[in-house]
């Protein structure tokens, strides 16, 4: 057994998570911050047997689209020793999805 770590945009969690249970998949949601944009995400748990990790690929990237995101990002005024800053807006491409796949050394329900 694998275990999927997907961290997903919010916008995209429910209908994921309706999707992947229709599929059959058991899943856990964390509501989780992104230590980016310290902005809310998901991030959900999938139990998967390894012949079942494709499905669940194609199923979180069917749902999980990339968006543009603006945040701030600061920089010094005239060096680094004045103490002047002044903040800029940028441009960030969040998700589609991030997705760790782990092994599983035992899967046990007691
Ligand atoms: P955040 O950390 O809030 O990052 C949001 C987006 O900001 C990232 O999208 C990326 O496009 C951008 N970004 C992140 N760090 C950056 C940096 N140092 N400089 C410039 N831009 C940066 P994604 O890459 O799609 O990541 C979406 C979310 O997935 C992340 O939210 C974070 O919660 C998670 N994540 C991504 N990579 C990870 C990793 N290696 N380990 C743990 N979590 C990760």
């Amino acid at each position: 057994m694998k275990l999927i770590i997907a961290i997903v945009q919010d916008e995209d969690s429910s209908r994921l998570l309706s999707k992947l249970m229709k599929h059959g998949f058991g899943v856990t949601k964390l509501a989780t911050t992104g230590g980016f944009l310290k902005a809310g995400n998901t991030t959900l748990l999938l139990g998967v047997d390894e012949e079942k990790i494709q499905e669940a690929v194609e199923v979180i990237e069917s749902v999980c689209k990339s968006r543009k995101q603006m945040t701030s990002a600061t920089t010094s005024i005239g060096g680094m020793s004045n103490g002047e800053y002044s903040t800029y807006p940028v441009e960030v491409t969040v998700g589609g999805a991030t997705l760790f796949v782990l092994t599983v050394d035992q899967f046990l329900k007691v």
